[in-house]
């Protein structure tokens, strides 16, 4: 099979041997107790990395489904955030840009034993853990976590809801995962920087893939910035509406915040926990996004600039994650539906190209630049999980294809090309193949979670 070719499920002799990849793609990549997004990009542990690589995992192996997830949150702080890295001690220095030199951790109060990052990132972890659960049942693993993720929730609503509105912020594009997405431009281009500041460092991602597929110079000195910014306020977030210049309600991040208190409601009821409390703040949380990020003149979810209090005005594929909130009211579900129909995004029973990250009909829609135009697994499985939840289960078919052509046609890779489906970024890449075993699973008579 040829990079970019047509999206197609194959026979089950395909399908088996697209399994066989991506199990072999998962066991080259597992890490002591964790899985790496990559070897060469990406060599420490990702939170939300790992949250999907559990979903795939507990399908194959499920032991170390709960071994990725516990050693996770070993690294959680004492303030209940989940570090978006943690890092491998046994690496050597410059492994990855930035490393734990440039964090510096230590200096924060609350935190682990191991070296982090202080941002987050989605808190798809609920979720993850309850899928997780439904194919590799672990009572124990679950109890042991519950409280973990009750915590990770609470630091985003009582130290990130900046404005008491509901929602919970992001601080720095990293925590959006979407990292140089044209959903922060408007807000990035607030944050004073100079790309010439790269000059003193030097940039680990461009010596492994090529620098028109990454985010440029000046994001990267823009990244730096704010993580200086958060750094020296010993991560506290206490203050940040008064200097931290980027601080953003993303609607995938309030999504996946929201989806968690539901997989939360369910887990409680395992455990013998409320689940009142969790349904509530569900309820609360959608209400908070239809009311602060739902745009009626688009149709579309957006992101909103705290320090503009404006909705950014790219239509990025961030806007149609809230599908994944079983309690979305119809309105905005149809007019999700409509945008993911339109040409922006091309979503169909019979898709003749991948869901693209970006609208590709914006004239500043980049097909081969990371989170500004390429097609990505990890996004795609989320709004195929909402188009399920709200009753199109052709149009989920139609994404499903077209998602398991893709790994059909060029591999594990980490996010493909647009238009053609060749893969782009790290060939061999963590929520890649486990969301595929997660597609693939539907085909051994196994019902999404
Ligand atoms: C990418 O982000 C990291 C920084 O966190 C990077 O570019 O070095 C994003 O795609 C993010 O969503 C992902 O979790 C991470 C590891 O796969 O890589």
């Amino acid at each position: 099979m040829t990079a970019g070719a047509p999206a197609r499920t194959g026979g089950p002799a395909d399908l088996a041997g697209l399994r066989r990849i991506a199990i072999a793609t998962l066991d080259a990549n597992w890490e002591h107790d964790h899985t790496v997004p990559s070897r060469t990009l990406y060599p420490h542990q990702w939170s939300w990395d790992s949250a999907f690589i559990a979903i795939g995992l507990a399908q194959v192996r499920p032991e170390r489904a709960w071994r990725e997830l516990a050693s996770l949150f070993r690294a959680q702080w004492a303030d209940g955030r989940v570090p978006h890295i943690v890092f491998n001690p046994a690496l050597r220095v410059g492994a990855y840009f930035p490393g734990p030199e440039l964090w510096r951790s230590a200096i924060a109060e609350g935190v682990p034993a191991v070296d982090t990052s202080g941002l987050v990132q989605p808190p798809v972890h609920a979720l993850a853990a309850w899928l997780a659960y439904r194919r590799a049942p672990d009572l124990g693993a679950l109890r042991r976590l519950y409280p973990a993720l009750v915590a990770q929730q609470r630091y985003l609503a009582e130290r990130r809801d900046l404005t008491g509105d509901g929602l919970a912020c992001v601080v720095h594009p990293w925590e959006s995962g979407l990292d140089n997405s044209p959903a922060w431009d408007e807000p990035m281009a607030a944050v004073p920087a100079e790309a010439t500041v790269m000059r003193a460092y030097r940039r680990h991602d461009t010596a492994h893939a090529d620098a028109a597929h990454r985010p440029t110079d000046l994001d990267y000195a823009r990244y730096l910035a704010l993580v200086a910014s958060y750094r020296d306020r010993g991560y506290r977030d206490r203050g940040l509406a008064d200097d931290h210049p980027f601080l953003v309600e993303c609607p995938m991040f309030n999504a996946a915040f929201g989806a968690a208190e539901h997989a939360l409601a369910e887990i409680a009821v395992l455990v013998g926990a409320d689940p009142g409390p969790h349904r509530a703040r569900a309820a609360r949380i959608t209400e908070a996004l239809v009311r602060r990020l739902y745009d009626p003149a688009t149709g579309t979810f957006a992101p909103r600039d705290l320090r503009t209090d404006r909705l950014v005005p790219a239509r990025t594929v961030l806007g149609l994650a809230p599908l994944i909130l079983p309690d979305l009211p119809a309105r905005q579900v149809d007019a999700l539906v409509v945008e993911a129909r339109s040409a922006r995004f091309g979503v169909a029973r019979r898709m003749d190209r991948p869901l693209p990250s970006h609208d590709r009909t914006a004239p500043d829609f980049e097909p081969v630049r990371y989170w500004r135009g390429p097609s990505w697994l990890n996004v795609g499985w989320l709004v195929r999980r909402g188009l399920l939840a709200h009753g199109h289960p052709e149009l989920a078919a139609g994404l499903r294809r077209s998602m398991i052509g893709l790994v059909a046609g060029a591999g594990c890779h980490e996010y493909f090309h647009p238009d053609t489906g060749a893969g782009l970024g790290s060939p061999a890449f963590g929520w890649t193949a486990a969301l595929l075993l997660d597609l693939l699973a539907e085909d051994a008579g196994i019902p999404p979670g």
